[in-house]
């Protein structure tokens, strides 16, 4: 029987990857998105642009029930990857309040639904290590404190909080992911690793000459998404829901991924990095590392992709894209 699964956030970098991962082990991948993304699927759909003959898009909103309510009643979907939030953590302190409404609401909405029309089909919530925050041991595990510094991180504990308790309260198949941060040439660029990656690349061509940055010595654990999609589709195949760390272990900081991104277009970060202080967060996540060791022992997961590798497929990717984009526009050029 092929299994059905429904992916909300299926256009954002996790949920692009996680499609082809289901695709190729033969499951119908339907996506909610956005009805204004429907409109202008050229832009908004640049990451499945080449997935999207094999799936079934449906228009719903985060933030109304009804529009979820009606998307969930027309299938009977095996596995939900609730994807979809507001997942930038400096825009959540510019906005809050959307940024709790819709991670906080929409995972309500989304359990809501489930309980009334599909009790059965088994949901992942995707949680972040920003929930440890101001972390109280090193390295976090599933049993390390929360202790959030954003609305962002708020809300992911909030979210992931409702999940258990439909987990406990109504024996549903809740399955809570605590993932440390994950990239890849599809990440978006508003993030440190492919604000990095693509300034150097433009630095290395010509079109850019400096790259402001804030803290550099933010600590992060970093993953590949490709390795940590898998993990999620691990964590619905268990016979009881659970809550699982998914870290690579090792960490970085900020001025490190600089040090490795330019040196591999043979050009030294000290030349290029401007330390800009607008690109400071009011309350900063100093250091993150995860123990993925129930990852490692229950899911039998383990990283594919090293840093190293990581950050040269990033570098690689936006060189092609410059590269591609300076050919076909001769304004671009001059
Ligand atoms: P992205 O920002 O790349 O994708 C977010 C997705 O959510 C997009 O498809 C976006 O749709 C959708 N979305 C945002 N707001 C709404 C809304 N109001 N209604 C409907 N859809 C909405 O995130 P990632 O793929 O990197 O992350 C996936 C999930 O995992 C997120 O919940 C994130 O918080 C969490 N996470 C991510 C980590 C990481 O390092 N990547 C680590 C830990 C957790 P649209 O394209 O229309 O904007
Ligand atoms: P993060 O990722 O906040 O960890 O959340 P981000 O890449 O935005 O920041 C990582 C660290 O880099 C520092 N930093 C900068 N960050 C950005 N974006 N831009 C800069 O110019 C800059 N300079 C320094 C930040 O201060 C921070 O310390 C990501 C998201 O994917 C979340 O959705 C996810 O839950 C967590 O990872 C785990």
């Amino acid at each position: 029987m092929t299994k059905k699964a429904l992916i909300t956030g299926i256009s954002g970098q996790d949920g692009s990857y996680l499609t082809e991962h289901l695709l190729e082990l033969g499951y119908e991948v339907h996506g909610l998105v956005r009805r204004v993304a429907l409109e202008d699927p050229e832009r908004r759909f640049s990451r499945i642009k080449h997935l999207l003959d094999r799936t079934q898009l449906h228009a719903a909103s985060l933030e109304s029930y009804p529009s979820i309510f009606q998307v969930i009643s027309r299938f009977d979907f095996d596995e939900c990857y609730h994807l979809a939030a507001q997942s930038f953590v400096a825009e959540s302190f510019a906005d809050g309040f959307s940024t709790l409404n819709t991670n906080i609401n929409g995972t309500h909405y989304m359990l809501a639904a489930l309980r009334e029309v599909l009790p059965q089909c088994k949901f992942y919530f995707a949680g972040s290590s920003e929930m440890f925050g101001n972390a109280s041991e090193m390295p976090q595990r599933e049993t390390t404190p929360f202790n959030p510094r954003s609305p962002y991180g708020i809300s992911k504990v909030a979210g992931f909080m409702l999940n258990r308790n439909y987990r406990e309260a109504y024996q549903m198949f809740c399955a809570g992911g605590i993932l440390f941060n994950h990239e890849g040439p599809r990440r978006g660029f508003e993030f440190v690793t492919r604000k990095i990656t693509s300034t150097v690349a433009r630095i290395k061509l010509g079109e850019a000459t400096e790259l402001r940055l804030g803290n550099l010595d933010a600590r992060r654990d970093w993953g590949h998404s490709k390795d940590y999609v898998r993990a999620m589709h691990l964590m619905l195949q268990q016979k009881e829901p659970d809550d699982y760390v998914v870290a690579t272990g090792e960490s970085h900081t900020v001025r490190e991924f600089c040090e490795l991104a330019f040196a591999q277009v043979g050009l030294d970060y000290r030349d290029y990095v401007v330390v800009d202080q607008q690109f400071y967060r009011p309350a900063e996540v100093e250091s993150l590392i995860g123990d993925a060791t129930k990852a490692r022992e229950v899911l039998g997961w383990r990283p594919q992709h090293t840093f190293k590798e990581l950050v040269e497929e990033m570098v690689e990717n936006d060189l092609e894209i410059r590269l591609r984009s300076s050919q076909s526009s001769p304004v671009a050029q001059g």
